[in-house]
């Protein structure tokens, strides 16, 4: 009996901490760290870190919440990844165990072209879409979502990766990786982090107002592909998934 209770005991803990995000990431061969939200703050000051500051990896629920930008605190890192436009920026995430929903990748310019003193949500940014992995295959319920399909179980990194366009201007800019988990009924997760980069290049493309939304904002509760319940038979055995918001900007 008591064995019994251990064990279970032991599995939901397990599970309540089973969350996660963007611990690293590479652009072509090279690696560079995140901001490990366990680490502390000394982080705060390291000259290597690229990635802006949190400091859990559980989720963010409310759809209005200022925290969707770059998580919790969201503050500026130290450093900023140089980042020749056309490259692919790869996120690397440790077991990710949520199967459920769509995963997008965004960017927004920093103002004055400084991430070190920029606030998206004071700023009223705007974010454009570089990617997105949805369902790839099957129903909502038990399909093949690239959430699901990404996760690597064998300890190894999952990783996910997309392009920044070649024609995209140069600049200071904010790389946001969002893996949105609908597997709770009518209770979204946003799981969100934010990059600095400086985008190198002869790019002079920047997307127009119809690429564009802002964080938060962008997702809602009257959404019905972000208010969700998979496991109504009807929702959950679709096999169509539209990701909303603006459009991918291709460049
Ligand atoms: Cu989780």
């Amino acid at each position: 009996m008591w064995r019994l209770l251990a064990a279970t005991v032991g599995f939901l803990t397990q599970q309540a901490s089973a969350h996660g995000g963007a611990a690293n990431y590479t652009v072509g061969d090279i690696w560079y760290p995140g901001y490990d939200p366990y680490a502390g703050s000394w982080q705060d000051t390291d000259p290597t870190i690229p990635q802006r500051k949190w400091i859990t990896n559980e989720p963010i629920f409310e759809t209005t919440n200022h925290s969707l930008a770059c998580n919790f605190p969201g503050t500026p890192a130290r450093a900023s990844i140089p980042f020749p436009a056309g490259s692919n920026i790869s996120a690397m995430y440790n077991t990710w165990v949520h199967t459920v929903g769509p995963m997008i990748a965004w960017m927004t310019h920093c103002t004055n072209d400084d991430c070190a003193t920029f606030d998206p949500v004071a700023s009223n940014a705007d974010w454009f879409k570089i990617g997105e992995k949805g369902l790839l295959e099957g129903d909502i319920l038990t399909g093949s979502w690239f959430q699901k399909e990404f996760s690597r179980w064998d300890g190894s990194p999952s990783v996910w990766t997309e392009r920044v366009p070649e024609s995209l201007r140069p600049g200071a800019y904010l790389i946001r990786h969002e893996i949105v988990s609908l597997h709770s009924e009518h209770r979204p997760q946003f799981y969100p982090e934010c990059l600095q980069v400086r985008v190198t290049g002869q790019g002079n493309a920047f997307p127009g107002k119809e690429y564009m939304a802002k964080i938060p904002g962008v997702w809602s509760m009257d959404q019905p592909e972000i208010n969700m319940n998979p496991y109504d038979p009807e929702t959950g055995s679709k096999t169509e998934y539209k990701i909303p918001g603006p459009p991918v900007w291709t460049g």
